[in-house]
């Protein structure tokens, strides 16, 4: 990677002509923009640099407009002069929002990933021998299948119920941006590519219900593997005790796919209806919410969780949208007050419930769940908005915001402004949206694209055991690094990146999990947010 940050921060993946173009500039003099004949056709007056806490980088941000398809270059005149090119074409982020899609597929458990779909990135099945009971080793099953949720082999329910969601509901809303052949196994098949993705996942989730209804927490080892292919990793899994927060989370998430996948194949969508009416059976004899901790000697991810509220809301709202029973929504309307509703990741899961309930239930949500919860809901959208005002780059995301894997609030509030167009047809929050998008994509204070096989500067060694062990120099393509984090970092980090401010604390170093990992719930908001962007390139 090209070591030299230029002063003019952009999105690597280039622009969209229909939409403003907006770049981050950390040189004072004037601006002027050029087109493919040299011919300057704008010269912008600058504005001063304005101090951004979370970076200490002395910054402005820019908005050329709306430009037609064409190269441009941006020169930055004066003392510190410098020039980027800015490349503007009709469509221009269908193609990595087709290999965020595709990075699930790369992170498929239990099957070969062959040649024809993996291309270099092949790797025989992995983890397919029977996994047995943590609690009761009398207890053995075969749970193949799924997705590895990140860098590390492990498989947990509620993270993949977020990432599923995401990616249904960006078929559901913007569909002409997501809707794309990705040359995996099923393609052809008369169902789009983002469904028979997600169904890999949903039929793992649906193993992993007990007989009574409940769903184990996860399917792991005890511990994470060295950084080894997957098909090498021969310990034994097991599947860790259920808990109310992956009951719950799998419960809406079946709900809401039984309703998407019903026109393609009937028994699947019933097989997922059932799941979920018994899974929240469970939770109904289950009252007693009991957070989920790692039993002794079990160190992988935890996905701890003080509260299944936000789970058990957004269960209700999906199953009332697909039973029509009352008695679901009763409950979402108990438990709705106490929701923050604007966040979509797996430890609050309350945005996909307002989704359901906003975009689905619509009307028929009633007055608490349909008019009250839109004025509330609406309200912290606007406030995302501020975020952004707040910061220098534009990024949602306040200075003390940057936690292990902030991309997620970051496309989490991009989500928010995105849905709040939606709703109101008030536009003023889109360039404020799209900004996040642009950060994720070069625009930032680090001057990279964090997602791995695109941009000019992009992540290079992300945490990710295949891309690490694979022998081949680029990464698995396709996957969202988490991206800077300051708030919980392992002691090396600590001290290499001591004084660095939040959203430079970052390196693209193989070993640095709590900064560099990628995971499936980081894609999937980037999915959503890069379909809508994508569906507003289309010409019809
Ligand atoms: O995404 C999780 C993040 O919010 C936590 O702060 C972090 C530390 O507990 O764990 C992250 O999740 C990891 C999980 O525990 C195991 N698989 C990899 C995940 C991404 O780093
Ligand atoms: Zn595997």
């Amino acid at each position: 990677m090209n070591n030299t940050l230029s002063k003019i921060r952009i999105n690597q993946t280039g622009y969209a002509a229909s939409l403003p173009v907006q770049v981050a500039v950390l040189a004072a003099g004037p601006l002027t923009l050029s087109d493919s004949t040299g011919k300057v056709i704008k010269t912008i007056t600058p504005d001063p640099l304005t101090f951004d806490e979370a970076s200490g980088d002395e910054v402005r941000l820019v908005d050329l407009g709306i430009l037609a398809e064409g190269e441009y270059t941006l020169t930055c005149t004066g003392s510190d002069s410098t020039s980027r090119t800015i490349r503007v074409t009709a469509d221009p982020w269908q193609e990595v929002t087709n290999a965020l899609i595709k990075g699930l597929y790369f992170q498929r458990c239990g099957c070969e990933l062959e040649a024809k779909y993996a291309g270099k990135f092949v790797h025989p099945a992995c983890h397919t021998a029977p996994a047995l009971g943590w609690e009761d080793r009398s207890v053995k099953k075969t749970v193949t299948g799924g997705w590895h949720d990140a860098g590390d082999f492990g498989k947990y329910v509620g993270p993949g119920a977020v990432t599923v969601a995401h990616m249904l509901y960006a078929h559901i809303l913007f569909a002409k941006g997501c809707s794309d052949e990705l040359n995996i196994p099923e393609s052809g098949n008369g169902v789009p590519d983002i469904l028979n993705e997600a169904r890999y996942e949903l039929e793992w989730i649906l193993k992993m219900q007990r007989e009574d209804g409940a769903f184990y927490h996860k399917l792991t080892k005890d511990h994470f593997a060295d950084f080894i292919m997957p098909e090498d990793d021969h310990d034994q899994e097991y599947l860790m005790p259920a808990s109310h927060c992956a009951t719950a989370a799998a419960c809406a998430c079946l709900a809401l796919a039984s309703r998407v996948y019903k026109e393609y194949d009937e028994v699947f969508s019933d097989r997922m209806l059932n799941a979920a009416i018994a899974g929240s059976a469970w939770l109904d004899a289950n009252p007693d919410f009991i957070p989920f901790v790692n039993p002794d000697g079990v160190r992988t991810g935890e996905y701890g969780d003080e509260s299944c509220d936000d789970e058990l809301f957004w269960a209700a709202c999906e199953l009332f949208a697909s039973t029509g029973d009352v008695k679901y929504r009763t409950q979402a309307e108990k438990l709705f007050h106490d929701c923050s509703l604007t966040d979509y990741g797996w430890e609050d899961v309350s945005g996909l419930g307002a989704i359901c309930a906003l975009f689905v239930l619509k009307e028929k949500a009633g007055d608490i769940l349909y008019t009250e919860l839109k004025d509330v809901y609406l309200q912290k959208c606007k406030a995302t908005g501020e975020i952004s005002d707040a910061s220098g780059y534009g990024t949602a995301l306040p200075a003390d915001g940057y936690v292990w894997g902030s991309i997620l609030p970051i496309m989490a509030n991009s989500m928010s402004m995105i849905l709040y167009g939606l709703l109101t047809g008030d536009e003023s929050l889109l360039p404020k949206a799209l900004i996040q998008w642009d950060y994720a994509l070069g625009l930032n204070a680090l001057d990279i694209c964090f997602v791995t096989g695109c941009g000019e500067r992009t992540v290079m060694n992300p945490h990710h055991r295949p891309s690490g062990a694979d022998g081949i120099e680029e990464p698995v393509p396709g996957l969202i690094s988490g991206g800077p984090n300051n708030v919980h970092n392992y002691p090396f980090i600590k001290e290499k990146l001591a004084g660095v401010p939040a959203a430079k604390h970052f390196v693209d170093e193989l070993p640095s999990a709590d900064t560099n990992e990628i995971a499936i719930y980081w894609n999937s908001p980037a999915i959503f947010v890069g379909a809508y962007f994508s569906s507003l390139c289309k010409k019809n």
